[in-house]
């Protein structure tokens, strides 16, 4: 966790001050609704030396990278430099490093870095989630109609925007509230801190959510697929919440899908 924190403070100095000159960066397409930045890329590459520098047998799973086998096949580090990069691009200060220590296929550690308001939530398997040195539970908010739910918008491109539509209509109809921070990994984190009361996203890659996943399990939070199935992490779809919110939550969208 150190290692980790370390790292991620590192980098983020120049990538706040990239996001204070943002109009100046270069900005590439990578595909629809996906943009990668200059400075995602070279947060992607300072993240990893300074990593590599103190685990230099680990491996790495990261977005804007190719996988790296490590020497210790078992060790990987899941990287996002930048997660919510469209918020990044247009100047909203929402926006995370996301690293994730995976050890034979499972999370143990995890943090979400907000550089801007310098919020650090990690976690580290068994040992409980925190908000720089603040211990995190989630909120134990029962009634739909007094939550605070978090969920992300399919994005231009994406398959099932019907789908999508139809379950929101049904959260909605339910709940206090829905907000979209438009980043996955702090979206999970705002739902350990209990900010969120509950959180649903399909079509997330690993490094949006590996670490996130990990800050509301260690919170306490229910975590599964919006479909009640297993692991989320490279399923890419995930419904998070505490016990009562999430058992609600998942018939809500399981009915929303059958009336479609
Ligand atoms: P990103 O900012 O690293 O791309 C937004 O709801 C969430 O979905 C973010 O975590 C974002 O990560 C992720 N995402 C993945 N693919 C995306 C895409 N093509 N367009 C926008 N967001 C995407
Ligand atoms: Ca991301």
């Amino acid at each position: 966790m150190n290692v980790m924190q370390l790292a991620a403070r590192k980098v983020s100095r120049r990538l706040v001050r990239d996001f204070g000159e943002v109009e100046n960066l270069q900005v590439s397409r990578k595909g629809p609704g996906d943009f990668v930045t200059a400075a995602d890329v070279r947060t992607d590459e300072k993240l990893r030396d300074a990593l590599q520098q103190a685990r230099p047998n680990f491996g790495f799973l990261t977005e804007e990278g190719k996988d790296i086998v490590g020497q210790d096949e078992t060790r990987r580090w899941i990287i996002d430099p930048i997660d919510g990069t469209m918020n990044f691009m247009h100047g909203t200060p929402v926006f995370s490093i996301s690293i994730a220590l995976e050890e034979a296929g499972e999370v143990t550690a995890g943090l979400v870095y907000a550089p801007v308001s310098d919020e650090m939530f990690w976690a580290e398997k068994g040992q409980g989630a925190y908000l720089n040195d603040r211990r995190l539970r989630v909120a134990t908010r029962r009634h739909m109609g007094d939550t605070v739910i978090g969920t992300g918008m399919p994005h231009m491109g994406s398959p099932d925007t019907t789908g999508y539509l139809a379950e929101l209509g049904a959260v909605m109809a339910e709940c206090g509230g829905i907000r979209c921070l438009g980043a996955a990994s702090l979206d999970l984190a705002y739902v350990a801190a209990g900010r969120f009361d509950g959180f649903w996203d399909t079509g997330l890659a690993p490094w949006d959510i590996a670490a996130g996943l990990l800050l509301a399990r260690e919170a306490g939070a229910t975590v599964s697929r919006t479909d009640g199935g297993g692991n989320p992490l490279y399923a890419g779809d995930v419904l998070v919440a505490n016990e009562a919110i999430h058992s609600r939550m998942l018939r809500l969208i399981r009915h929303s899908r059958r009336a479609e």
